[in-house]
């Protein structure tokens, strides 16, 4: 691990917001552990392991009922954690995956037979070295026969270079953590603006109303992020996810408590109809049709 990497939160609290029966954690990863599943190379970071018994637990503990695992950058594209997870998780997990668009026939139908339900495209520069865009195109056709969507990563001032690509994608897209504005600005600011008007010009384009904890200037409470979720909730009722993000990769600031992400809900989702659409009814759909 890191000399800087901060593990994941050891006694999360205990959520006062009950979650809905059937909650979908539908952002979270699991890392190694690297003795079995080693790191990639190329990884621009070392975490902390968290095997997939700690996510279970934590599942178990925080009263979510499945999950929904993102393929780490840390892995690259060996998926064997992820696997590895889906495949002892008795049907209550799916996953996206990383993968290269000269992957076979054969490997990808044996990912969708253990629950991948999709693949992720990262542009976070901190992340991942620079992918041209026809590579992505190329993996969109490869999945296309299997009805996966996109899941894609990217930083406010990025999307306006990346619109265009964007619409040109055939499947349905969830887009992790809202873009990643930058709360600071106020959802007036045009880099918001411009991802509320994608959203609304594109209804296969869904939105993960997560990580409140890297979004926040202010720290813990996550006050400052809200105005932002609570617009996309509100607006995209039928089109927005909720994830925990555990175990919280490259964290700076602090140790988010998962405990307290779980009662950030009910500040973003005020209503048990808004609840029960983030949290069980849009996962459900596009995970366990
Ligand atoms: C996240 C966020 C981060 C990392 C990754 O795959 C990853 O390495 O997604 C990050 O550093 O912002 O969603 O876990």
């Amino acid at each position: 691990m890191d000399p800087d990497y901060l593990p994941f939160h050891p006694n999360p609290k205990k959520p006062d917001f009950v979650l809905p029966a059937g909650t979908v954690d539908a952002h979270c990863h699991v890392f190694g552990p690297a003795a079995k599943f080693p790191y990639a190379p190329q990884r621009k970071y070392t975490p902390c392991d968290a095997p997939k018994e700690k996510l279970f637990e934590l599942r178990d503990y925080l009263g979510i009922a499945r999950n929904v695992i993102v393929q780490g950058t840390c892995h690259g594209a060996d998926n064997r954690a992820l696997v590895d997870a889906l495949g002892a998780a008795n049907d209550m997990a799916r996953g996206i995956a990383s993968v290269r668009p000269d992957i076979s026939d054969a490997e990808l139908d044996a990912l969708n037979a253990v629950g991948v339900r999709g693949v992720r495209f990262n542009f976070v520069k901190r992340l991942v070295d620079d992918t041209p865009k026809d590579v992505y195109i190329k993996i969109a056709e490869r999945i296309s026969r299997l009805g996966w969507h996109i899941v894609v990563y990217f930083e406010a001032p990025d999307l306006q270079e990346l619109t265009a690509f964007l619409r040109q994608l055939p499947t349905t897209i969830v887009i992790d953590h809202m873009g990643r504005p930058d709360v600071s600005k106020g959802i007036d600011h045009p880099d918001f603006e411009r991802f509320i008007r994608l959203m609304a010009d594109n209804p296969n384009i869904w939105c993960k109303v997560s990580c409140p904890e890297r979004l926040t200037v202010k720290g813990p409470g996550y006050e400052d992020v809200f105005p932002f979720s609570s617009r996309i909730v509100a607006q995209f009722t039928d089109r927005v996810l909720w994830g925990t993000d555990w175990p919280h990769p490259n964290m700076k600031s602090h140790v988010p408590d998962d405990g307290a992400l779980v009662d950030v809900i009910p500040k973003i989702a005020p209503t048990a109809a808004l609840q029960q659409a983030l949290l069980v009814d849009n996962p459900m759909r596009l995970y366990w049709p």
